[in-house]
């Protein structure tokens, strides 16, 4: 008797052990479900805003070259990046064709009067700028002290480079979400040379395609 009563509170236990550990995977699921859709859902909207703001640079350029097609766009021996001159980049390797990186202070960056990170005067526009400030990327950050491409989790910056002969330009940015970088591919079919960041300006090759 005793043992089978024993045996039959030891057979309930079990199942109310595996009901509880049933129970506790279903809501560990849950969790690890919702944080990933939100995690996602960030990348997302931190992607669109990516695609939002090369764009709107782009486009400002454009305007830029078309009001004054002979002034000066940049230093074509400089890769411009959004990573602030606080980062200091100058020890860094650079790409064949670059000589230096075009940085400046995080207090600037955002600045549209030549002085910003991308070194145009925006303002000089008759009427109004077409945009207010310098777009920054969203997150803008480096893993290590140098641009990695190798980086995890991976560098996210914005970059810029112009042929200041031809009048050409190329903006790039990395992607981070799965819908936007991986389903629909939008790094890898832009027209660039680069397949993991997302390129956008008159001449898509400017930028090496390495980091
Ligand atoms: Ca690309
Ligand atoms: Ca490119």
């Amino acid at each position: 008797m005793f043992s089978f009563n024993n045996q039959n509170q030891y057979k309930g236990f079990t199942l109310l052990e595996l009901l509880i550990v049933i129970a506790i995977i279903a809501i560990l699921a849950t969790m690890v479900f919702v944080l990933f859709n939100t995690g996602q859902a960030l990348k997302k909207t931190r992607d669109a805003q990516r695609f939002s703001e090369l764009r709107a640079l782009h486009t400002a350029l454009a305007f830029y070259n078309v009001t004054y097609p002979g002034r000066s766009l940049c230093d074509p021996s400089l890769m411009y990046v959004s990573i602030p001159s606080e980062t200091d980049l100058s020890g860094c390797p650079l790409a064949a064709g670059f000589t230096g990186w075009g940085q400046v202070a995080n207090s600037s960056l955002k600045n549209i009067y030549g002085t910003g990170w991308v070194p145009v005067n925006f303002d000089e526009i008759p009427g109004k700028s077409p945009i207010g400030a310098l777009p920054v990327e969203p997150q803008n950050k480096l893993t290590g002290s140098c641009p990695d491409p190798a980086a995890s989790p991976p560098d996210v910056y914005y970059r810029f480079a112009c042929n200041d002969t031809e009048k050409t330009w190329e903006f790039d940015s990395r992607l981070e979400s799965i819908k936007y970088k991986d389903n629909e591919d939008r790094d890898g079919v832009d027209g660039g040379n680069h397949p993991d960041r997302y390129e956008v300006g008159r001449d898509k090759k400017l930028l090496p395609a390495d980091e």
